[in-house]
């Protein structure tokens, strides 16, 4: 080999040899420290029309991680088994009270733009967080993208109780579920850029929820409003929550003086489930609620067993 060959030979293997450096370089960029690669998901997000540089720079953050556990939880999450009676307990009452009490002004300003009242919105933000007290302690795009990422029933199948891994729907639910999770998790990266919110700081509940409402991010584009006008949709303010939340309602057709069955369809839209509506209304009614409609026949009266617990 003379000079100029070997000359040539370095050269081609320092290309070579920076090549496959850099292609490492990028093929390591979204893996987190963890080792999770979330180059797929990144990949399908941009494609998607999210930017590729505000992914990146969402998953190159070491806060971001991927928690296997999330989607069983889900998958195994039984509504029923909420204990609802605690919140007509008269110490919780006594907490919505004085919630109304000291936010007056606010949620009165709130019942005359929207027509929801005050009690139903108190009621909500209880059941939901307890004013605020519970809003979650994961990261909701921790628990987004991990739901999204977690469409192989492999992937579960080591967290799931032995009753789900032999049932035969579970892999037709994982799939949805991830595919659910997916699309929430898009809306939610949107909302945050949309609004210049951190999205590394918002906390979700198990299921992605967000804010002292528990909003889907989803829902967040469609009926956030802005109400202290800053410029941004918070549902961890009061205002914003507050107003959020009615405008929800009364897109699904909350208005004064509507008929008992008509409240618990609408309800029924904020969280799918009986308990769940009966309880809203008759704390409501505890709170002082004018509006309340306690004949309301058979529809209802057969779940007030939930009061029981
Ligand atoms: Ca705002």
């Amino acid at each position: 080999m003379n000079y100029f060959n070997l000359f040539r030979f370095l050269l081609l293997f320092f290309l070579v040899f920076n090549v496959g450096c850099a292609g490492t370089t990028t093929a390591a960029k979204y893996k987190s420290s963890s080792g999770f690669d979330w180059t797929p998901l990144i990949d399908k997000l941009a494609a998607d029309g999210l930017d590729k540089n505000y992914l990146s720079q969402i998953y190159n953050n070491t806060k971001v991680i991927f928690n296997p556990r999330v989607m069983p939880k889900k998958i195994t999450h039984e509504e029923k088994k909420l204990n609802y009676a605690q919140f007509l307990e008269d110490s919780r009452i006594n907490r919505g009270r004085n919630f109304i009490k000291i936010n007056n002004s606010l949620m009165a300003e709130v019942e005359n733009a929207y027509g929801v009242p005050k009690e139903i919105q108190a009621a909500i933000l209880l059941v939901e967080t307890g004013f605020g007290d519970f809003v979650g302690s994961d990261l909701a795009i921790n628990i987004l993208s991990s739901m999204a990422m977690s469409s192989n029933m492999e992937q579960v199948r080591p967290y799931l109780p032995q009753e789900y891994v032999i049932d035969s729907n579970v892999t037709e639910k994982v799939t949805k579920k991830s595919q659910w999770a997916y699309n929430e998790l898009k809306s939610f990266i949107q909302y945050a850029s949309d609004n210049n919110i951190d999205p590394i700081g918002v906390k979700g509940s198990i299921f992605g929820a967000i804010g002292i409402c528990q909003f889907m991010p989803s829902n967040i584009l469609k009926f956030g409003v802005d109400y202290n006008k800053d410029n941004k949709i918070d549902l961890f303010i009061l205002d914003d929550a507050l107003a959020s939340m009615s405008n929800y309602l009364v897109h699904y057709g909350w208005k004064p003086g509507i008929s008992r069955e008509q409240q618990e369809k609408v309800i029924m839209k904020y969280n799918p489930s009986r308990p769940y509506t009966d309880t809203i209304l008759a704390v409501a009614h505890k709170l002082g609620w004018k509006g309340y409609i306690p004949d309301y026949g058979p529809l209802s009266s057969r779940d007030l067993s939930v009061f029981e617990k």
